[in-house]
């Protein structure tokens, strides 16, 4: 009984170890679709003296001076020095004085391939910041790979933050606000009341108001006009007409009873005759 217990037991314990294939015995399962590196399975299947993933990276430029909100972006390489295709996480932990971003993501890299990511940061304060490019390639493991990238923050302000918000706010705003100071000034000055640009704005959007309001009755009146124009002058025109046909039935008629009257007078004469 002893002796079966015993052999069930060494069965059961050697039976996960019998599943999992390990080519170069260094205690590490050979990677399989199921069970992959990021899972835990030898980086490198062929090679008893390695079994963690290795990643090759570097990022350009290696240092970088910037000033308060200017953005800086380092082009970053990592590449897959091993023979597994490695599925890995990588992000960018960021530093006090630094803005990030760097958007964290998942990536599949075959074995050889390089992958090229874009890493922006700018600054936020005035101070040496270290941020890193971290590569996890292991699901329950700490930091597989990372890269520093050592950013020095100045205390100038960026002279390109005006320009670049300058260049993505409508310019058209400031124009606006020109215009609605000199109304303001202008209605002040000839106002017994003070005005500010804010009221100038509503003062000019209820005058817009009113002037499209105006325009159009104008318009209505005028499309009014000329149709009461169009109108009259159909009128005289009928008018005419009729006045024609009436004159003309008055020629008409007395012709008409001329003819008669003149048959009989004809006839009159005749009869007398
Ligand atoms: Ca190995």
């Amino acid at each position: 009984m002893r002796r079966i217990t015993f052999a069930v037991l060494v069965t059961l314990l050697l039976v996960p170890v019998a599943a999992a294939n390990d080519r170069d015995g260094d205690g590490y399962a050979d990677p399989t679709e199921e069970f992959t590196v990021w899972d835990g399975a030898d980086a490198y299947p062929d090679k008893p003296d390695i079994h963690e993933p290795v990643v090759l990276t570097g990022c350009d430029p290696p240092v970088a001076t910037i000033d308060l909100g200017e953005p800086v972006t380092f082009t970053c390489t990592i590449g897959n020095e091993g023979p597994v295709a490695l599925h890995v996480l990588i992000d960018v932990k960021d530093d006090i004085h630094l803005a990030n971003q760097f958007d964290a993501a998942y990536h599949d890299i075959d074995s050889g391939e390089v992958l090229e990511l874009q890493v922006t940061l700018s600054g936020l304060s005035e101070g040496v910041a270290m941020a890193k490019l971290r590569i996890f390639a292991r699901a329950n493991s700490s930091v597989n790979h990372s890269v520093d990238l050592p950013i020095e923050v100045t205390g100038e302000e960026w002279p390109g933050m005006n320009s670049h918000s300058e260049s993505t706010d409508p310019p058209d705003i400031s124009f606006i606000n020109g215009l609605l100071d000199d109304l303001a000034i202008w209605l002040t000055a000839n106002t017994p009341w003070k005005f500010d640009r804010m009221q100038a704005g509503i003062i000019l959007l209820i005058g817009s108001g009113l002037l499209v309001g105006t325009v159009r009755r104008f318009q209505a009146q005028n499309a009014w006009q000329r149709n009461m124009d169009k109108k009259t002058r159909d009128d005289r025109v009928s008018e005419a007409r009729f006045d024609e046909i009436r004159r003309g039935r008055g020629h008409q008629h007395p012709i008409e009873q001329g003819i008669p009257e003149s048959t009989e007078c004809v006839m009159r004469r005749n009869g007398r005759e």
